[in-house]
């Protein structure tokens, strides 16, 4: 891409040359005229995720109903990369949804304003505590929420203390200097603001892959107020903001550059928001709100008053599934998932785990026949179109495995049994940070909060590898650390695949 394609406004997507992009073959969108939408949503967290899901149930719903007080303020996390890629196209973006049998390209309107907290901390609160927002929703990854081993506010986690003394601040209605230094604190600032100013309920949406998002969400909030020394506001908190848990699910891969220059050749144009996606999308959202909210059921949602059926299952049998692969593929030198899961002893293990481990921990949510669920989920892993890597996949494991994996573990443990294929997925992480390279020598990022622990804990022997990471207390529980059959067959696992990846 040459600079001058990059700095003129009539060759990169953007309100003014949104006319000439719609007008294209092939092109789909937006659904509703952009320039008409006010925002009533701020989302938090702006990455692919997002823009690939609930930005599009968000645009749908609007345009079923005809409202236009849904646009949406994006705001990113700690980089401005996406505020600055999305800000001169007026948030506009397009997803680029593919399978083997299917592409299309959909220009998206409901972005209505980005935001990156750095320099805008002021503009999102008061975007928060607006009368018009009536909904905010948070994807903002699972090292997002500081909590502790019992679900509290971790206030010792870099940056929570901070950001407490800024509620307290805001709470006094004096001026709080700087950013935000974490999301969920940025979120604590804006309800201070909006309690002050009577901006009237709101609700909090959650979409990270995390179990009771809902519920832990107001746990933190609440004790962010209670440790500011909320008051009233705590009351108010209580009474006026609602939590409604969700099941969120659509694969979204990193965009590549090889995407963003077959986009270009679509839309005439380029597009630096593009985001990728497979043609599945499912929003399961808990029927808990405080106000208005967009129509998303018209959107294909479902919302529902018990959404915690949906969540364990997704996390236990997709993203449990997903890291299993993610591991063991990166180890044998597969770049993507749908290489990984069409190796034959990859694509068992993933079905074991599955149908031994998981699935006998399971209530299955109404309506869903858990084998099936299971197997149409390793269908959409092998899309190949798709190109997600494993390592996008293997990053922050060690946020990741208790949460999708050793509830299983720990369910079956109880229930007297060992589970075979989780501990291979244990075993498979351990050696992928112990390695730190695939059998063919190529170097595998370490990509977690807790990367360099990680590192220093499994460096040394082979030998002993599986007891020293049992030894991290932040990841594995007692009752699954100190379980002496687990502990045997991850450590079995350890020494087998080190001897495949030597
Ligand atoms: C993946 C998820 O990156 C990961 O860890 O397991 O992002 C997964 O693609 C989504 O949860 C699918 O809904």
């Amino acid at each position: 891409m040459t600079a001058d394609v990059d700095s003129s406004r009539e060759t990169t997507l953007s309100l003014a040359t949104l006319d000439r992009a719609a007008a294209r073959p092939g092109v789909t969108g937006p659904t509703m005229d952009p320039r008409e939408l006010t925002v009533g949503l701020v989302h938090l967290g702006l990455g692919a995720f997002h823009r690939a899901h609930q930005a599009v149930f968000t645009e749908d719903a609007a345009t079923a109903t005809g409202q236009t007080r849904w646009g949406i303020l994006g705001v990113t996390g700690r980089s401005a990369a996406v505020a600055d890629q999305l800000a001169p196209q007026d948030g506009l973006y397009s997803v680029l949804t593919r399978s083997p049998r299917q592409r299309s390209l959909r220009i998206m309107g409901s972005l209505r304003a980005v935001a990156f907290p750095g320099r805008d901390t002021e503009r999102v609160v008061d975007a928060l505590a607006a009368p018009g927002t009536a909904v905010v929703s948070t994807t903002i990854t699972e090292k997002g929420y500081p909590r502790t081993g019992t679900g509290g506010l971790d206030c010792r986690q870099a940056g929570v203390g901070v950001d407490i003394d800024a509620l307290r601040q805001e709470l006094l209605g004096q001026h709080v200097e700087g950013a935000a230094a974490t999301a969920l604190g940025l979120l604590a600032r804006g309800l201070g603001r909006r309690f002050r100013l009577d901006g009237g309920p709101l609700t909090v949406v959650p979409c990270d892959n995390l179990p009771s998002n809902g519920r832990l969400t107001r746990t933190l909030l609440t004790d962010f107020a209670e440790q500011a020394g909320g008051g009233r506001f705590q009351d108010w908190l209580q009474e006026s903001v609602a939590f409604a848990g969700t099941m969120v699910d659509r694969i979204v891969p990193a965009t590549a550059e090889a995407d963003r220059r077959e986009t270009q050749k679509i839309l005439g144009m380029a597009d630096h928001g593009l985001v990728v996606a497979e043609p599945f999308g499912q929003w399961v959202i808990e029927d808990n709100f405080a106000g208005a909210r967009p129509a998303w059921e018209q959107a294909g949602a479902t919302v529902t008053r018990d959404v915690e059926p949906f969540e364990v299952a997704k996390l236990r049998m997709l993203n449990a599934t997903h890291s299993l692969l993610a591991y063991l593929g990166a180890l044998r030198g597969f770049a993507t998932i749908a290489e990984a899961v069409s190796d034959p002893a990859l694509l068992d293990a993933a079905r074991r785990l599955q149908r031994e481990d998981v699935i006998p921990t399971l209530e299955a949510p109404e309506g869903m026949d858990l084998p099936t669920y299971g197997e149409s989920i390793l269908d959409r892993f092998a899309n190949p179109a798709l190109g997600h890597t494993t390592v996008q996949v293997a990053m922050d494991g060690s946020e990741k495995l208790p949460i999708r994996v050793l509830g299983t573990v720990a369910d079956r443990l109880a229930a007297g049994a060992v589970p075979e294929a989780a501990a291979l997925a244990v075993a498979a992480w351990m050696v992928f940070v112990h390695r730190g390279r695939d059998v063919d020598g190529r170097d595998l990022a370490l990509n977690d909060p807790l990367g360099v622990t990680l590192r220093a804990t499994a460096a040394g022997p082979d030998a002993g590898l599986s007891a020293r990471m049992f030894a991290l207390a932040g990841v594995f529980p007692r009752a699954v650390a100190e379980h002496d059959g687990f502990r045997d067959a991850v450590g079995r696992h350890v020494q087998d695949l080190l001897h495949e990846v030597r």
